[in-house]
């Protein structure tokens, strides 16, 4: 009898062991002995995401959160009940200090980098927890810019590490009336002694099982003062656990992120603390939405690492036409073209991170920070697109059993397709990247920066990368410039194709450092062949007097 053939499924093994950028980026970036202390525990976590995490991250999949309007008794009581998995995974990124070491800054402002390496650990083995940590640091990054005798208590709970003590904020931005443009907001704020309550409706209301959220709302105007778009601290729930003024709608059923309670919530009073003075609501809030930004950015990237780490691993053990997949030239080619896209989004993601770290800890020069204001917008945006990019590829690479649910493999597809949608979509951040372009010297801050670290590329190797992406740098200051004589019109369509070529530039750039310093380091030369496939793309596609260049997304 021909014995029955079963396919082996993907596997995982020591996700931080098994990543061949991550370490290397950590040897590039940080001091021997920092990585000598956080090495260890970076390991572990690595571990964990191969194990009892992804069984965590499956159970919480499994087991979406439920919306129980009224008790047995008739009783109103709004309870969204989540799964012990969930609950779990709240608890071990107490444990691991995900929020906790961005704020301890033990490492001064290194420590992001070592808080964001743990979150690209634990973010696809999370179920999406990684949301609620977001909005969590967003929520933590804005009390610490507006501290007061309310404020400083919810702050040491954000970043405790204690499970007991830890708590989550929401993030409550996006509204019936308002959606991306938050300004166009409708709930209103009405004054109560020191406090206020809150009136409205809440759209979409991340992480909603959170002890906390953040939310914007118009002030009422007093004695003859405008109404102001300011920010809010809500606490949901009382002592009893009941929630305080606040009715759940009903919870949102969503393509992906099916773990993440997401609900649509109307306000009925719930009491609200104002967080700095009343007004300027949205420059506040971004603060906040500048750390979430980030995570989308990393996020993103690690999902794109994960489903790449399965489709190599799948590759190694499907044997079609004769041979593992692994062996098959075109096969090997699609696996190296989505390497290459995520190291590349890696750079830019982790780049943007050493610039948040050195703004916190008040480390940044003026040109740092002009450059952090206009590459957040461009980091999450680009990154977003290639998550979708790489995961709808690894799915193709499974055949068949990429397109079946119970192998898992789906949600890589289904997770990724929220990243380009929240924190801003594509459009409305290319949007905001022709803001930052006129309101900060940020560009030239880019250019300037790009400047000195090409003329620091020391590899004859990589001698034709690099005038590639020189080139393609001054292209980008000859469209800036074209675009600020031609007006806002001319730029506002072309914005998408702009933001782009920014990040492919800056990310050929941030290659080619990495590339060089692996070279003299004697490293492998993964990083090499990375930088030189980036660059002999078309970095910069701009040159255009018709219209918009199309800037499709795919891998190859
Ligand atoms: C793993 C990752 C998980 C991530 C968590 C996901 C949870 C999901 C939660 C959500 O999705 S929440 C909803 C997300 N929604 C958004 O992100 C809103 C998208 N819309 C925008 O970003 C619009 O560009 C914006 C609302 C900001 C436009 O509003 P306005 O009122 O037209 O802004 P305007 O007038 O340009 O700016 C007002 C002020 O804010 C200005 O300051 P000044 O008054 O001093 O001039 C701006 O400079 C400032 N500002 C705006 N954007 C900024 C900013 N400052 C710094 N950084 C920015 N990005």
């Amino acid at each position: 009898m021909v014995p029955e053939f079963f396919q082996d499924a993907p596997g995982l093994t020591n996700q931080y062991d098994d990543d061949p950028l991550l370490a290397s980026y950590l040897r590039q970036r940080l001091p021997p002995k920092m990585i000598a202390e956080i090495e260890p525990s970076l390991r572990r976590l690595g571990g964990r995401a191969a194990g009892e995490l992804l069984a965590l991250d499956a159970a919480a999949e499994a087991q979406p959160p439920r919306h129980v309007p009224y008790d047995a008794w008739g009783r109103r009581i709004d309870a969204i009940p989540t799964s012990h998995a969930w609950r779990e995974l709240d608890r071990i990124a107490a444990e691991e200090g995900l929020v906790a070491i961005g704020y301890e800054r033990k490492h001064g402002a290194l420590s992001r980098i070592d808080q964001f390496a743990r979150l690209y650990l634990y973010a696809p083995s999370s179920a999406t927890y990684s949301c609620p940590l977001a909005m969590t640091d967003g929520a933590a990054r804005l009390l610490e810019l507006y501290p007061d005798e309310v404020t400083r208590p919810v702050f040491e709970h954000f970043v405790s590490r204690d499970p007991e003590r830890f708590w989550t904020s929401g993030q409550w931005m996006t509204e019936r009336t308002g959606g991306s443009d938050v300004s166009a907001t409708s709930t209103v704020a009405v004054a109560e002694g020191a406090s206020y309550r809150l009136h409205g409706t809440k759209w979409f209301t991340s992480a909603t099982t959170s002890q906390i959220a953040i939310t914007l709302a118009y002030v009422q105007p007093e004695r003859g003062r405008e109404r102001s778009l300011s920010v809010f601290l809500v606490q949901l729930r009382d002592v009893d656990g009941a929630l305080r003024g606040i009715r759940v709608n009903r919870l949102k059923d969503k393509l992906g992120t099916r773990a993440l309670p997401t609900a649509e919530l109307t306000l009925d009073g719930a009491p609200a603390h104002l967080v700095g003075e009343a007004g300027q609501g949205v420059r506040k809030i971004a603060a906040l939405f500048n750390v979430t930004r980030v995570y989308n950015a990393v996020a993103a990237v690690a999902g794109m690492r994960r489903a790449i780490a399965l489709a190599r691993d799948y590759a190694r053990r499907r044997v079609a036409f004769g041979k593992p997949l692994a062996d098959h030239p075109l096969h090997a080619e699609t696996l190296a073209a989505m390497e290459t896209e995520w190291r590349a989004a890696f750079m830019l993601a982790f780049h943007v991170v050493e610039l948040l770290g050195r703004q916190e800890c008040n480390e940044a020069s003026t040109n740092e920070l002009a450059r952090l204001r206009l590459l957040i917008p461009i980091a999450k945006l680009y990154t977003a697109k290639q998550a979708v990019a790489v995961a709808s590829e690894a799915l193709e690479s499974f055949g068949g059993a990429g397109y079946i649910e119970d192998t898992g493999l789906p949600r890589l597809l289904r997770d990724a397709q929220v990243l380009p949608i929240w924190e801003g979509t594509t459009n409305v951040l290319s949007l905001d990247v022709l803001r930052a372009l006129e309101k900060t010297s940020g560009l030239t801050s880019v250019l300037d920066d790009a400047r000195q670290r090409l003329a620091g590329v020391r590899s004859e190797t990589l001698g034709s990368a690099v005038g590639r992406v020189r080139d393609a740098f001054q292209r980008i200051e000859a469209f800036a410039d074209r675009a600020a004589q031609e007006g806002r019109a001319f730029a506002e369509v072309r914005a998408r194709s702009f933001a782009y070529a920014i990040a492919r530039t800056m990310a050929g750039l941030l290659l080619l450092e990495h590339a060089d310093w692996s070279m003299a380091a004697g490293e492998s030369t993964a990083a090499v062949t990375a930088a030189t496939r980036w660059c002999a793309r078309d970095l910069a596609r701009l040159e255009d007097d018709e219209g918009p260049v199309p800037s499709p997304m795919f891998i190859g």
